[in-house]
């Protein structure tokens, strides 16, 4: 049978269940990946799991996310994961070297090879043809410690490229047409891959923008045939020996299929504060804009600023604009520098910044009131700049560097000539400061600073649950939402006693005090309940202040999977309409929970205040032998 690059990827992997869409499968995991926001607490999972070495083909520990050391949590941090790293048998990538996912595409990426990441865009190695999933720190420490990754086996969304990009138009303007049409929960369930002539047309960096951020639209991951492209991306990183051609057969078949036709698109750009409120840049051009930043994970890579840098020679920004670089990996600005394409950037005024995540994650950079803040960036949800109410549009590297000049939001096709760039046929590798695995036996002594919390005990579920509807949320709630990041708060990730005191904290300061008199809790939901970042903390410390329960009218992937791996249970209104029944403050009671678990059911009652109705749970036999154990370390152990 004709398969897609997803099937064969899959089925070379597959170690439980069968390759039936909607069914429960197991695959193994050739590689991981950690960043250190989510890294801490996975290598405290690893720890506790208790194995001598990672027995994967290769594991990296990352760090990019805590970059401002505004006192010794985040250094402390730091040394905790590099002796992590010497201990297990892992790759390091210290502070500074940049962000995991271009580091990865760059040096460790393989066609054909399954990844495993503690963050959402963990995705970006599809643009390499690797099936590369974003998921919770547990669910990687599992990995690592050889056992496979469970999820439902998705569907595939054929996305049939053709046509040419025009001038001006780039890689991100592709994705933010899919958001446009499909929203972000359009590829829930999916993995989108890319086919048809139009692939050709695009080089690995192009793919990876947009596989990256593919991560908005919700699917489980985005994937690139592996060609000849890949493989002269490969060459140029002095890795051609790890090239394998993988592409679709011929009459594949897809589940939907969407056609972009690559030569019609036009800039486009994300308004605030979703990365689907998409519009022409055209429609919006002309709004004064106070900061622009090209970087992220997502446009970061030589290519975007090479680009920005040759538009911006002989050049000066605009006076009242703060422009600033986030290069996405060392390798990046090694390149870019000594190609000379630096300087111009300096001339021109940039601000440019250490290679990390940065103000993507509220890490600085915050914009000032009431201003336009426009950035490269995969996602603008409302606060996680670190400035409340702001007003953050996502767009290309052409259209932020032309706004950039301007002063205002500008159309990059009004510029002068589309400046005539390629890129180098062998890259520096700039990965020097990368600690390859120390042989196994050394003896390394783990350290452990005193930010660093032991993981919490969560008891097994009651029989019968009784608690408070203690937060009733609208759609789209993101885990930005749920567990807040930026400067504050970010730093306790590895401490969630000191986190959880942040719970809800952008939509709702009293919830932490309302959950600790509660006892026990509900939150309430609506669809695509917990989209955005793969960080476990939004199920974590919600638990550890006795939330038991989540009951929505769908919820987003990866977050579903955190709850049930700390034994939270994830709920849906079996009608939706019942949604309108239930009230913050209600008291609430799920009878028989424990029985119904044990025995398979997948409706239970919910009992509000004498009212009855129904509520669905859609799991695994594994998930309910690990919701009975209060999680799934628990349930290991
Ligand atoms: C994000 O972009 O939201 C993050 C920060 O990278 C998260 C991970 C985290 O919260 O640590 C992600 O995407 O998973
Ligand atoms: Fe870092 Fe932002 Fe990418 Fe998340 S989306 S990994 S915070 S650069």
């Amino acid at each position: 049978m004709a398969k897609t690059v997803t099937e064969k990827i899959l089925e070379n992997h597959l170690v439980e269940g069968r390759l039936k869409k909607g069914e429960e499968i197991g695959i193994r995991i050739d590689q991981t990946l950690t960043q250190d926001a989510t890294g801490t607490m996975a290598y405290l999972e690893f720890e506790a799991i208790g194995i001598p070495r990672v027995r994967t083909e290769l594991s990296v520990c990352y760090v990019d996310h805590n970059l401002v050391q505004s006192d010794f949590k985040n250094a402390d941090d730091h040394r905790f994961l590099q002796s992590i790293a010497r201990k297990y048998g892992l790759y390091f990538s210290p502070p500074g070297n940049g962000i995991s996912h271009q580091i990865h595409l760059e040096r460790f990426g393989k066609p054909g090879r399954t990844l495993l990441g503690s963050d959402s865009h963990t995705p970006t190695g599809g643009g390499l043809g690797m099936l590369a999933i974003g998921a919770g720190g547990l669910d990687v420490a599992m990995a690592m410690a050889g056992r496979p990754f469970f999820l439902v086996m998705p569907k595939v969304y054929g996305v049939k490229l053709t046509g040419r990009l025009p001038e001006w138009v780039s890689a991100r303007d592709v994705l933010l047409e899919l958001l446009r049409q499909l929203s972000v929960k359009g590829g829930v369930g999916y993995v989108m891959e890319y086919f048809g002539p139009g692939v050709k047309e695009l080089s690995v960096t192009d793919r990876a923008a947009i596989t990256n951020f593919g991560a908005e639209l919700g699917a489980t991951t985005s994937v690139f045939p592996s060609d000849e492209n890949t493989k002269k991306f490969l060459e140029s990183q002095g890795r051609g020996s790890d090239w394998e051609e993988l592409t679709a057969d011929q009459g594949a078949h897809y589940d939907e299929v969407i056609e972009i036709d690559m030569s019609t698109l036009e800039p486009l750009i994300a308004c605030p504060s979703s990365p689907d409120n998409v519009v022409k840049v055209r429609e919006v051009a002309g709004r004064p804009v106070s900061q622009v930043l090209v970087g992220s994970c997502s446009n970061s890579s030589l290519r975007d600023l090479m680009l920005v840098s040759k538009v911006l020679d002989g050049k000066q920004v605009h006076n009242d604009v703060s422009f600033e670089i986030n290069p996405g990996s060392r390798q990046v600005l090694e390149n870019l520098t000594a190609q000379g394409d630096t300087l111009s950037l300096i001339r021109a005024g940039a601000r440019i910044h250490q290679a990390g995540c940065l103000g993507c994650i509220g890490m600085g950079q915050a914009p000032a009131t009431d201003t336009i803040s426009l950035r490269t960036f995969p996602r603008n949800f409302p606060g996680r700049s670190g400035t409340k109410d702001d007003h953050v549009y996502l767009c290309s590297p052409e259209v932020a560097v032309a706004s950039a000049l301007n002063g205002c939001i500008t159309d990059p096709r009004d510029l002068d000539a589309y400046p005539d760039f390629s890129l180098p046929l062998k890259y520096l590798p700039g990965d020097q400061r990368i600690e390859p695995p120390k042989p196994e036996g050394e003896s390394i002594n783990i350290i452990r600073g005193p930010n660093i919390a032991s993981f919490p005990e969560f008891d097994p579920v009651p029989e019968t649950w009784e608690g408070t509807v203690l937060l009733k949320t609208a759609d789209n709630i993101t885990t930005d939402h749920i567990m807040p990041a930026g400067a504050q708060i970010l730093p306790l990730r590895s401490n969630i006693p000191a986190i959880s005191e942040f719970v809800f904290n952008s939509i709702d300061l009293e919830f932490v005090q309302r959950a600790k008199m509660a006892g026990s809790g509900m939150v309430v939901g609506g669809e695509n309940y917990g989209q955005g970042s793969s960080r476990e903390h939004a199920a974590l410390a919600p638990r550890y202040l006795e939330v038991r329960v989540k009951l929505v009218k769908s919820f987003a992937r990866i977050h579903k999977a955190n709850l049930i791996n700390f034994g939270i249970l994830p709920f849906t209104f079996t009608s939706p309409e019942d949604y309108d029944m239930i009230e913050q403050g209600a008291k609430v009671v799920i009878p028989d929970l424990r029985k119904g678990l044990e025995s398979g059911a997948e409706v239970f009652v919910l009992n509000v205040a004498g009212n009855k109705f129904n509520i669905s749970l859609d799991v695994s036999e594994r998930h309910r032998e690990i919701l009975l154990a209060g999680g799934l370390l628990n349930w290991a152990r």
